[in-house]
């Protein structure tokens, strides 16, 4: 009997651990892009095992994402952004990545925005 419920515990313990684990986050936070091709861009960037969704509102310049908190900070999501030449909210793109981007994705001051 004593076993049982401590079999009983141990498997209550793992459901809330994990459950802790697999804890998704939404988010949602300013990355400058123009175009479509600056929306695949940016969204291929977030497709990785940690991000379950990763939309951006090529209008509101808004990316919206939903992730797992416990693997991946939001920071680490926003450097993987600046890194493919796109400025976020917290991090600006490296200028020798910006500058290699297609003109039609230019987006600092003095681009056309289209
Ligand atoms: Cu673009």
């Amino acid at each position: 009997m004593k076993k049982t419920i401590l079999i009983a515990i141990a498997l209550f313990m793992n459901t809330v651990l994990s459950a802790q684990d697999n804890k998704v986050t939404e988010a949602k936070f300013n990355v400058d892009g123009v175009c479509g091709m600056c929306k695949s861009r940016i969204e291929k960037v977030l497709k990785i095992e940690e991000v379950k969704l990763a939309k951006w509102d090529k209008g509101a310049k808004i990316v919206k994402v939903a992730f797992l908190s416990s693997k991946i900070t939001l920071d680490s999501l926003q450097r993987r952004i600046a890194s493919i030449g796109h400025d976020t909210e917290k991090f600006k793109a490296p200028d020798s990545v910006y500058a290699n981007l297609p003109k039609c994705c230019l987006y600092r001051d003095g681009q056309p925005t289209h």
